[in-house]
């Protein structure tokens, strides 16, 4: 999975409504960029370098997936739609946001539009000031030193007062803490495994994956299908069992609740597809006797997607074993799992129809996604 690292953001305004173009700002970055990890108080500074209504300064700490040039852009893109309008002028002027990078993890970058860390940083106090809140033992990757040795170095005398209104953290309290217990399924390549893990990390949960990729029979029932079904989906059904109960048993303190990329009934809805009737009955009762007693999701959320982009996302994993899995195998799984879920009245199930979104290439397809989830 894309890690996520820390970039430091200044943020400015000394012009219409301050505190306000802060705020909004502070929305938009969640929105585009990540998650906002820490928020600085916010502090009046006069204006440095030019004449001007004093500022609004803050400095906030976002966990992100972006790229530096990719960041840029974005802040860029807040700033004009916040009504930050293209120099006039040459020199610095008033407006109504400013939004900087700082610091990205430890990086050094020299480009013609991109100087990180902000080349003018260790001269400002009302950028070290507010980014000491949040970053004091954080060192300059250039000069070697804390933030906090900068600010006690630092020869700008201006005088600036942290105001008593905190900007506030736009991080959208969805309602995951309702459940102890969320899984996430869908058919072969729809995301769950990608879903599951994102969750899991913004929102502090246990993630509990299927262990799968080193089945031995998996390989040989793509070859021969009618030969290994049986001995697959029992194989299946012994580990996943297995993997489940040593899981659930694990209740780990300091997570908030559990999510999962698959939920165990996926095997009655592979082998109803796999088996022929006779087999598959026999399998069910198996299946009933061994999970008769297993914690049930109390969300179950499908994430439904289209077969085109299911194989292409088979495509792209690459698992050799898969590459040759039909269409129609794949349509036969989906109505399989709407088929079970038609029968499961008393199961909290969210179907999401994804197949015109892609919540791993873009944040908005993500947040659209957690929306649908923690609606009622
Ligand atoms: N930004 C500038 C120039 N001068 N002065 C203050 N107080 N605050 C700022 O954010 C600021 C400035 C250029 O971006
Ligand atoms: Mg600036
Ligand atoms: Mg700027």
């Amino acid at each position: 999975m894309t890690s996520t690292n820390s970039v430091y953001i200044a943020l400015g305004s000394n012009k219409g409504n301050k505190l306000q173009n802060l705020q909004l700002a502070l929305d938009a970055i969640y929105n585009s960029i990540g998650v906002i990890s820490k928020i600085s108080k916010v502090y009046t500074t006069p204006a440095l370098g030019f004449d001007g209504d004093d500022f609004y300064n803050a400095c906030i700490t976002v966990e992100t997936e972006l790229k530096p040039r990719k960041i840029l852009k974005e802040l860029q893109s807040i700033e004009s739609k916040l009504g930050r309008a293209k120099k006039t002028t040459t020199g610095y002027e008033s407006r109504e946001l400013d939004l900087d990078i700082l610091l990205y993890k430890d990086k050094i970058i020299n480009e013609k539009r991109l100087v990180v860390p902000h080349p003018k940083m260790q001269t400002r106090k009302f950028v070290l000031q507010p980014l000491y809140d949040i970053a004091k033992d954080i060192e300059h990757p250039v000069f070697k030193k804390t933030i906090q040795l900068l600010l006690e170095e630092c020869e700008d005398e201006s005088v600036i007062e942290p105001i008593k209104i905190w900007l506030k953290n736009p991080k959208i309290k969805f309602r995951f803490s309702d459940y102890n217990f969320i899984a996430i399924e869908g058919n072969i390549g729809a995301g769950k495994t990608s879903l599951a893990k994102k969750i899991a990390k913004d929102f502090n949960a246990k993630l509990i994956l299927e262990r799968f990729a080193d089945n031995p029979f998996l390989p040989k029932f793509y070859k021969k299908p009618k030969r290994y079904a049986f001995t697959l989906e029992m194989s299946f059904l012994a580990d996943r069992y297995q993997q489940i109960s040593d899981d659930l048993s694990q209740l780990d303190l300091f997570k908030d609740f559990m999510v999962s990329d698959y939920d165990v009934n996926k095997s009655l809805i592979f082998s109803k597809v796999t088996l022929p009737e006779d087999e598959f009955r026999l399998y069910r009762k198996l299946f009933y006797q061994v999970y008769k007693d297993i914690a049930k999701p109390d969300l179950y959320i499908y994430l439904y997607q289209n077969t085109e982009r299911l194989q292409k996302n088979i495509k792209k994993r690459g698992r050799n074993y898969e590459k040759d899995i039909k269409d129609e195998y794949l349509e036969k799984i989906n109505s399989g799992y709407l088929e079970f879920l038609k029968s499961q009245p008393d199961m909290n199930v969210k179907i999401i129809d994804i197949s015109d979104k892609d919540f791993v290439k873009s944040r908005a397809d993500y947040l659209w996604l957690l929306n649908e989830i923690s609606k009622h």
